[in-house]
């Protein structure tokens, strides 16, 4: 494709990589940020993981978009810049554009740039007449919306797969002002959220049988071995998800199996028996819940759509 068409807009710096891993283990409660849980082996697991029995996450979107795929795309409108928060590779983004009548154009944002021209690319072949104008950035930062002729009538973000739960509450609060801010009176948001369940659901979604959350958590692991030169030891580490029902998300942990000392380059990190790095939260909320906090931010929730179960719920929040 024509690079010329693509909005960089956020410097992505690698080197920041080493620094992050080094401040997150050196902490009293050590933790790593969990956007390096996405290399392309991480990717590839989560990818596996999001077709396992247990992770109803994924399938249970999916079937709310294809259910309500018209009332949903009449809520958004024509002449949208529909604005996708991730690379716009899931099938959930196909239903939806589908739906669609008439969008101005669909920009997806991603900060990973060969997976969103990929994806891109793949858009523009399946949608011909759709303008795809993808932004390469990172969206937990402030980012500029492309031009696009003639100019869309509104805007919608579009942030499925309940990625808002993966952020603690001032980072979800944080990112939902940024949204509200780019968003003009008439624009809206479409946001997937992961609801509140059954624990033992709860708890079989985040450590499946086969051991493929495990996996994806590990190779956080291996690739700090591979990419700074740590030299951890996976089987001497075991992956842990428990739920926390005070705070209703699942707390995901790297646990050390004995006293150990790692080292990365030059660095040594000790690590005592039992103790945790902490790579990931995934809040559950209710739909309640999550309208009274985005209210905070300036949304107002318009519908909702959930499944049968209530396991998941597709929200459209607009600007109050
Ligand atoms: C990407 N995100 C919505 C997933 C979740 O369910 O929180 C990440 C995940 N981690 C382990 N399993 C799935």
């Amino acid at each position: 494709m024509n690079q010329a068409n693509v909005v960089q807009s956020t410097a992505v710096r690698a080197d920041t990589f080493l620094d992050d891993v080094l401040d997150g283990l050196s902490r009293p409660h050590k933790s790593l940020p969990s956007k390096y849980l996405y290399d392309e082996r991480g990717s590839h697991l989560f990818d596996q993981i999001c077709e396992l029995d247990e992770y109803y996450v994924t399938r249970t979107e999916l079937a709310i978009m294809q259910r309500h795929a018209s009332s949903i795309a009449h809520q958004i409108d024509t002449d949208v810049m529909l604005v996708e928060y991730g690379s716009g590779s899931s099938l959930k983004t196909r239903v939806l554009l589908d739906s669609l009548s008439r969008p101005a154009a669909y920009v997806p944002v991603d900060i990973s740039e060969e997976h969103l021209l990929n994806a891109a690319e793949q858009l523009r072949l399946a949608y011909p007449d759709l303008k795809v104008l993808p932004v390469v950035a990172d969206f937990t930062q402030p980012f500029t919306l492309p031009d696009c002729e003639p100019p869309a009538s509104h805007v919608a973000f579009y942030f499925p797969g309940s990625t808002i739960g993966n952020f603690t509450p001032p980072q979800a609060g944080k990112l939902l002002q940024q949204m509200a801010s780019m968003l003009g009176q008439q624009g809206g948001l479409l946001i997937g959220i992961d609801l509140q369940k059954d624990l033992d659901v709860l708890h079989a979604a985040y450590d499946d049988r086969d051991g493929v959350t495990a996996a994806f958590s590990l190779n956080l692991l291996s690739r700090i071995n591979r990419e700074l030169g740590g030299d951890f030891d996976c089987d001497r580490f075991q992956h842990h998800a428990v739920y926390n029902t005070l705070h209703h998300r699942i707390e995901i942990s790297i646990v050390s199996l004995e006293d150990q000392v790692v080292s990365i380059g030059d660095h040594a990190i000790e690590f005592a028996a039992g103790e945790g790095i902490l790579t990931e939260y995934s809040h559950k909320y209710t739909v309640d819940g999550f309208a009274r906090f985005a209210r905070q931010y300036g949304f107002q929730l318009h519908k909702s759509w959930t499944d049968p179960q209530n396991y998941f719920a597709v929200l459209h929040l607009v600007i109050e």
